[in-house]
């Protein structure tokens, strides 16, 4: 959409603050609305059976293996992704028929990761490292001073939660704040974000810092005004993959045993024959398997993990993919508490709009990026756009709009419709409670038990 109908769209929306009637708020939105397809998908999306129309502007592009890289919108640009495939390799990774000669078959991605990381879910300790001070880079110091005073008793270890990403990322830091495990693209994103009208609602950043030899990004520790918090990853988009591992999984196909193995356990017969005489599989293709299996490719967002206060934490969500599943799962994270839903959809309404007017947001292909919910028994809710390691800008004066299907070469996400439907779906969660039942606060010792 050109960028003047976006702003004035936006404007008519007005970004508003907290206590404003939803009714009216929802009123002005669909007003402001573009006439394309996001409507008709988001209508849709109510309903169990979608209409053949929806179906087609849902289809994912099956993704040909070619050793030219036919039909890739844009050159690799990571030189070391694998072996080179045969000259006569022209596959579809859908029914992944993929030949092993001249591919490479890893043990997993973590081959390729400098810290041989693995998977990390639920709760976990996050070790505090010493500030030697001597690369830290300047200009987070005085941020961070200011915007986090010192408490006299600082905490050495830090219960933290991670409900999706890899093992290892995090640090604690100073109180308040946490280390993120440094990533070019995400440290682009949080310096190009400052300012923009998404700002308010991504984690705080402060720089990067050096600790024992490693860079980390500095952030603000999302969990840090939370009694016990009740937290909620939900991975946004129709698309969890770029479009530049597509075009290079054509040309140095990768086959990867821990991804055949992770499908195996969801469903053994997930695999093709083909790929079972393999014992492995692309990235791609699985992660394709994992998006039709959830509502990813149904609703445009999927549920990563839930945290709740109690200490019970679910991290397999692979097969929740309807939207009454999904609604089950909202209905069971906000434990009947209709004031949190409340609060849920007034700060997702407030995101919708600034997504709608941020400069950020249209010139870049988000993906993999999550909405973090966090609620707790004193009736904080609050919500964060969280993730960026995947959100790559796009060429100069190219942009997205975020609510129309994709197809290979338009790059476009699907986070828009994603959280129409997401925003849908947290409508009609059905309280089954009061306005005034909360959440059981437990005691810390019951909390670890994930
Ligand atoms: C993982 C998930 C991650 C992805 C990871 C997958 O699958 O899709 O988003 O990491 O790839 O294994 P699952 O949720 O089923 O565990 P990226 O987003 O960083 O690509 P990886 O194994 O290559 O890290």
């Amino acid at each position: 959409m050109p960028k003047e109908s976006r702003r004035k769209g936006s404007k008519e929306a007005g970004l508003s603050g907290a206590g404003i009637n939803e009714g009216s708020r929802f009123e002005r939105k669909t007003a402001s609305k573009p006439p394309d397809i996001r409507d008709e998908l988001a209508q849709k999306a109510t309903q169990v059976a979608p209409s053949p129309a929806v179906m087609e502007a849902r289809r994912v592009p099956q993704v040909m293996i070619t050793p030219e890289g036919e039909g890739s919108p844009r050159a690799m640009q990571q030189e070391d992704w694998g072996d080179v495939v045969d000259g006569a390799l022209r596959r579809k990774l859908s029914n992944s028929s993929i030949s092993s000669t001249g591919s490479s078959l890893v043990e997993s991605e973590d081959d390729l990761l400098s810290d041989n990381e693995a998977k990390s879910k639920g709760i976990i300790t996050l070790e505090h490292l010493v500030d030697t001070g001597e690369q830290t880079k300047p200009w987070w110091k005085l941020k961070t001073i200011v915007q986090w005073p010192f408490v006299a008793a600082q905490r050495r270890r830090l219960n933290w939660v991670q409900l999706a990403g890899h093992k290892g990322n995090f640090k604690a830091a100073d109180e308040g704040t946490i280390l993120k495990k440094f990533c070019e693209n995400e440290m682009q994103c949080f310096e190009k974000l400052k300012g923009d009208a998404l700002q308010p609602f991504v984690p705080g950043y402060h720089g990067v810092v050096e600790r024992e030899g490693e860079s980390f990004l500095h952030m603000t520790d999302l969990l840090v005004n939370f009694d016990l918090p009740n937290v909620m990853d939900c991975k946004m988009g129709i698309r969890t993959y770029l479009e530049e591992e597509l075009v290079r999984a054509r040309e140095r196909p990768k086959l990867r045993k821990d991804l055949y193995e992770k499908m195996v356990e969801v469903d053994s017969e997930g695999p093709t024959p083909q790929e079972h005489l393999q014992r492995a599989v692309t990235k791609p293709r699985y992660m394709q398997w994992r998006e039709t299996l959830s509502s990813t490719h149904t609703l445009g967002f999927r549920i990563e993990g839930i945290k709740k206060s109690d200490g019970s934490c679910q991290t397999d969500f692979k097969r929740t993919r309807l939207k009454e599943d999904v609604t089950r799962a909202f209905e069971d994270f906000a434990g009947g508490n209709t004031n949190i839903v409340k609060s849920y959809l007034s700060r997702l309404t407030e995101i919708q709009q600034a997504l709608e007017i941020s400069e950020f947001f249209m010139r870049h292909e988000v993906i993999g990026s999550s909405l973090l919910f966090i609620h707790d028994h004193t009736g904080r809710a609050e919500v964060w756009l969280i993730d960026f390691g995947k959100t790559t800008a796009l060429p100069e004066g190219q942009m997205l709009k975020h609510n129309v299907p994709w197809q290979e070469g338009n790059r476009e996400d699907g986070y828009l419709w994603g959280l129409d439907n997401l925003i849908h779906t947290l409508e009609s969660v059905n309280s089954g409670g009061s306005e005034e039942e909360t959440c059981t606060p437990v005691t810390s010792e019951t909390s670890s038990s994930c």
